[in-house]
């Protein structure tokens, strides 16, 4: 029978309470081992956490957002046969909580091999303008001798503080080792192929002043106290805590908004550094499209501005296509004009962020109005909602009227393949609903509500609006949906233009209801109108089919009994 193991956070160094910064594997995956599971990014590094074992993951105990330390259950991996990467787990009997306290026993023999940390040419008070900073290898906790895979900068290249400088591969992790200075790389001392360990040089940098605080060697004689700051440290960020899906790079979870590509199998996610695909989800790049030319076809980051570059010249997919290159934002310097202060982005907002343009660059929208006589749809609501546990509101029915919308439309749960040649038709009704949530906006996926009753759909909707609130949706709660809904009702406006959240094709906003008069071929009669705004993606769907389908849906609504047939 097979075993369930545990894959744990290793022992990643000096790193206590790291966020998960990407979800690279889903639940029924298939993973080899060595293939990335997450990545993890402290204020020091970026680094992967791999299978230990071969199998199907089983459970996936994380979300991006979420903040773990060594020993942290990652995933639950049913192992096949042979499949460790661990030599002393050549017992295949041997439990994963064996192997695990192997690995636990190693790295706490490095932990003490390794104390004293790295000491830094920067001054602590980071005031070292026109000073020389050594950068050197952190504590990189289980590892020793690690290969040097990729050299990112070159000397007289200007780095920022954070940014790579060289990326290091052990059988454990692929990981960043990033300037602790901002300024010019004077001198460089290592190349790929070189093995280095913890407090090795790697490069020197002619500081531009504001280094990063270098670690004290005493720091770490507390390792506690050490752990203990970083950790106070790492909660400055936003405390999203929000778990993304895990997909676009193999259902990156990089995406609060819901579907943003199509999730991949671990074992076809693209071999690229993590700083790799850091920079590319900073480009909103997909790594699928992009063609390695490093060693075993790996993605080196010359790889990914080669493909931007082409994609900017006109030679992109049917997709991008005759994009032209867009002008940079000016830079303004607002303190000119008055008072002002910065503050950082919550993760999910800049997610969404990246997201939203890129779908609002890349979809020809436009958008369909319509108003919705919902006046017995409201009356038989109001008769209702105070007789089931869930709260009834005009969602649930929204969305049981959309699902039954695409059963008559089905191009409306449909999604263009990357080159444009094929639509891809999806045979299941997974509605996905905006939620406002304090760290931005989420999508989470009402399954199946074809098959569900309203009274159901409005349980579901507020299970999962409230986990959206508290920060707790999985990564499936957000992944799958053909069609989202953002509803605005709750709070007023008349219509809005709400963007397609691609790969779907089409995105329903609501609007608050009004009292109407409207004519009844007698008389203006007073009537609950609701306003729709559907838009949608015009390479797949036609003017004419967008206004069908609100007139259905529309019908829908005025007449609760037709969503019955
Ligand atoms: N007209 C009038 N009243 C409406 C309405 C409408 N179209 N839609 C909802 N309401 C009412 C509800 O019935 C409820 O009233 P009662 O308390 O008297 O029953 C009230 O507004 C508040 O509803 P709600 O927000 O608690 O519940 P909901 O099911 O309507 O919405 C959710 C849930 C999660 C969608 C919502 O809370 C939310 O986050 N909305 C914002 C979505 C958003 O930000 N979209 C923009 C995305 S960018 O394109």
């Amino acid at each position: 029978m097979a075993d369930q193991i545990e894959i744990k956070v290793p022992d990643i160094g000096d790193f206590d309470a790291v966020e998960i910064i990407e979800v690279l594997v889903a639940e029924g995956d298939t993973v080899a081992v060595e293939d990335g599971l997450i990545v993890l990014e402290s204020d020091k590094a970026t680094m992967d956490v791999p299978s230990t074992h071969a199998g199907k993951i089983v459970s996936l105990k994380v979300g991006v957002g979420d903040k773990v330390a060594e020993g942290d259950v990652v995933a639950v991996v049913e192992a096949e046969a042979e499949s460790s990467s661990d030599d002393t787990d050549a017992n295949q009997g041997a439990t994963e909580d064996d192997a695990s306290s192997e690995a636990a026993d190693e790295s706490e023999q490095d932990a003490h091999a390794s104390d004293g940390e790295p000491e830094q040419a920067a001054d602590d008070d980071g005031d070292s303008e026109g000073e020389s900073v050594e950068v050197r290898v952190p504590d990189i906790g289980d590892f020793d001798a690690v290969e040097i895979i990729e050299v990112l900068v070159a000397e007289g290249d200007t780095v920022a503080e954070e940014d790579g400088l060289v990326v290091l591969e052990s059988d454990k992790a692929t990981m960043d080792v990033p300037s602790s200075a901002a300024g010019t790389i004077e001198s460089l001392k290592v190349s790929v192929g070189d093995k280095v360990a913890e407090g090795d040089v790697v490069a020197i940098v002619a500081s531009s002043g504001g280094t990063k605080k270098a670690p004290k060697p005493e720091k770490k004689a507390d390792k506690s106290a050490d752990k203990k700051a970083e950790h106070e440290s790492a909660d400055i960020g936003p405390d999203a805590a929000q778990k993304a899906p895990a997909k676009g790079d193999g259902k990156k979870a990089d995406t609060a908004t819901g579907e943003e590509a199509p999730r991949v199998p671990a074992s076809e996610l693209p071999h690229a550094s993590p700083s790799v695909r850091k920079f590319a989800r900073e480009l909103g790049v997909d790594l699928r499209q992009v063609k390695g030319s490093g060693p075993k076809a790996r993605i080196v980051k010359e790889d990914v501005e080669a493909h931007v570059k082409q994609i900017m010249q006109g030679g992109g997919n049917a997709a991008t296509a005759g994009s032209a290159s867009l002008p940079e934002a000016p830079k303004v310097d607002f303190a000119k004009f008055g008072d002002i202060d910065q503050k950082p982005l919550p993760r999910i907002r800049k997610l969404s962020a990246k997201n939203l343009s890129r779908s609002w660059l890349l979809v020809p929208h436009v958008t369909q109005f319509d108003d919705a006589d919902v006046t017995e749809l409201e009356a038989f609501r109001q008769a209702e909602k105070d007789k089931h546990a869930a709260k009834l509101t005009m969602l649930p029915f929204i969305i049981k009227a959309v699902a039954k919308a695409i059963d008559a439309f089905p191009e409306f749960a449909s999604s263009l393949t990357p080159d444009g040649e094929n639509l891809v038709m999806k045979h299941y009704r997974h509605i996905a609903f905006a939620a406002d949530t304090p760290n931005g906006l989420v999508v989470p996926v009402v399954r199946d509500a074809d098959k569900k009753g309203v009274v159901q759909i409005a349980a579901d909707c507020a299970e999962l609006a409230g986990k959206a609130r508290d920060g707790k949706l999985a990564p499936g709660d957000m992944q799958g949906a053909v069609f989202t809904i953002s509803s605005l009702g709750g709070i007023g406006g008349t219509a809005f233009t709400p963007i397609v959240n691609t790969p779907e094709v089409a995105i329903l906003g609501v609007s608050r209801n009004q009292l109407k008069p409207v004519w009844n071929g007698k008389e203006f009669a007073p009537r609950n109108m609701m306003p729709l705004s559907l838009s949608y993606d015009h390479r797949v769907i036609d003017g004419a089919a967008a206004a069908r389908f609100v007139v259905h849906l529309s019908g829908l609504l005025a007449d609760p009994r037709k969503m019955l047939l």
